[in-house]
């Protein structure tokens, strides 16, 4: 046995997988390839494809030490496949085969199923990243740029990653599919991707901030649920994809976090105390935190979409099938197969809106999406602690699960970010309080201004408390060349 702790560099892809002794996968990814590559000089990163970029390269998956930090052009960089080490003692841990050994080989049964998990899973990846492909021109700093490009980079190798299951365990269908991924466009109007927030636009960093913030940690709750997955190449290579997805939700909490740090040093420094006195606030070239708050409410709303509906079918035979599991299934203390288990679900009954029990089982969507407003919640009191120490008075919060939604219970009425119900006049009449309005976004556009210095950033945000690779603060993150 090859040790799989090390990456093979000697193929043109570096793997941990032993590719070199497996011709027919090792061919069909080399066939992949030009092709991949055609879409991201097309699709990737507009304008920075010839500069230098200090990125972080998987060389290994030993946690403590699987990355490695250098200067490489974007279209040069070594998208690997790594799959965290198999343990040979694994087993199918919930649903009809529970106590199984963990399957190597995709079960016949489901491999329709099976391969509809990961096109949706790998359509999402290279989606993201031609949603911010224009987003490098106004970074707000080199260092800001990096960590754009650090993400974008990273969700190319999460395409890859899912491109290799497809060619090495679906054969000719597989192909296709692959194919498929890098057909698709975000926002396309006859062939756009798969999912909802995946067709919407990054217009700003801003938004990029609350994507990598709420929409990737749907990407960290989804994989958490893959990772437990029977099939054992798709539960190895998730895990793997979580170490890097950890770095994304950096990106967005703390891009978030040094956004309202800014406006919040601005305000007391300028002496306004009224978080809502939004002529002045604007005035000194920061974002008042009431649009924040706005911001938050879109792309929480958005990410909510990403889990399907409450109570799913879909859902239950994933996880009856033993192949998409709960987040933290093995800790979980129940049968893992749910045989006779409810589940509290929020429904819209005679108008209203309830906490009703349904089967566990139909019930997987919407506990994965509480887990996810659990961890959302943690990273929303860690930015209100930035505004509190400020001394200002103001506190972001998440709205309801009923606001804004287009998939789900929800998805046929308006509602209040506290849940109250509204018409479709009074909707229209108070959209604009609730979320982005068009001056809100021309607002924001003007404050998107470029400042590629080294160690300078953009009025509207605050310096890192540290640098990338602990890196001094006027570090030269990206040496532009444009092209
Ligand atoms: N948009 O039973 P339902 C990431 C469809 S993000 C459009 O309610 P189900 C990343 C659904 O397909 C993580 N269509 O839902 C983040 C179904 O269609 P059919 C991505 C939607 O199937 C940032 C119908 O509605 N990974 O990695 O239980 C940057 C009824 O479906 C949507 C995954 O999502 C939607 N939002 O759950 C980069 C994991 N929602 O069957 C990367 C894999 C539902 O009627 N996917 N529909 O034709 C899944 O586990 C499930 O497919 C979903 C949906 C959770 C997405
Ligand atoms: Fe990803
Ligand atoms: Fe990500």
């Amino acid at each position: 046995m090859p040790d799989t702790t090390l990456v093979d560099y000697s193929t043109k892809i570096p793997n941990n997988v032993d590719l070199a002794s497996d011709d027919r996968v090792l061919k069909a990814l080399e066939q992949w390839h030009p092709g991949y590559i055609d879409w991201w000089m097309a699709m990737g990163p507009d304008g920075f494809q010839s500069s230098d970029v200090y990125l972080r390269t998987a060389v290994s998956i030993d946690p403590k030490g699987w990355a490695k930090f250098d200067y490489v052009k974007m279209p040069e960089y070594r998208w690997g496949i790594l799959l965290a080490p198999r343990d040979e003692e694994r087993l199918v841990n919930f649903g009809a085969h529970k106590g199984e050994k963990a399957w190597q080989d995709v079960p016949g049964e489901y491999r329709a199923m099976l391969r509809r998990l990961i096109v949706i899973q790998g359509d999402t990846e290279p989606a993201s990243v031609e949603q911010q492909r224009h987003l490098g021109k106004t970074a707000p700093s080199l260092y800001d740029m990096r960590n754009l490009f650090q993400v974008n980079v990273e969700e190319g190798r999460h395409l890859w990653a899912m491109v290799y299951l497809l060619h090495k365990y679906f054969g000719r269908d597989g192909r296709e599919e692959a194919d498929g991924l890098l057909q698709r466009r975000s926002g396309d109007a006859d062939k756009p991707r798969m999912l909802g927030a995946f067709n919407e636009e990054t217009p700003d960093w801003l938004s990029f901030f609350m994507f990598t913030f709420f929409t990737d940690r749907d990407g960290k709750m989804q994989l958490e649920s893959l990772a437990q997955s029977g099939f054992d190449p798709m539960s190895r290579t998730c895990r793997f994809m979580l170490t890097e997805e950890a770095h994304h939700m950096f990106v967005g909490e703390t891009g978030v976090g040094r956004a309202i740090e800014r406006t919040c040093e601005a305000m007391k420094a300028a002496g306004i105390e009224d978080p809502f006195d939004l002529v002045r606030i604007r005035a000194l070239g920061v974002i008042d935190l009431p649009t924040i708050q706005k911001k938050a409410n879109l792309h929480y709303s958005l990410s909510l979409d990403l889990f399907g509906s409450e109570v799913s079918t879909n859902a239950a035979n994933f996880f009856n099938a033993g192949l998409k599991g709960r987040f933290m299934e093995t800790r979980i203390e129940d049968d893992h197969q749910l045989t006779s288990a409810t589940y509290p679900v929020l429904k819209l009954v005679d108008g209203d809106i309830r906490t009703v029990e349904e089967p566990a089982l139909t019930a997987i969507n919407m506990r994965l999406r509480d887990d996810y407003t659990k961890d959302c919640q943690g990273g929303v009191s860690r930015w209100n602690r930035i505004i509190e120490k400020a001394g200002i008075k103001f506190q972001l919060t998440l709205p309801s699960v009923a606001f804004n939604r287009h998939i789900g219970e929800f998805k046929g009425i308006h509602a209040t970010p506290d849940g109250k119900l509204l018409n479709d006049q009074q909707w229209a009449a108070m959209r604009d309080q609730w979320l982005p309005s068009k001056a809100d976004g021309d607002f924001i556009a003007s404050l998107m201004q470029p400042c590629w210095d080294r160690g300078k950033f953009a009025s509207w945000i605050s310096a890192p408390k540290v640098g990338i690779d602990q890196k001094a603060g006027d570090f030269e993150y990206v040496k532009i060349h444009r092209g």
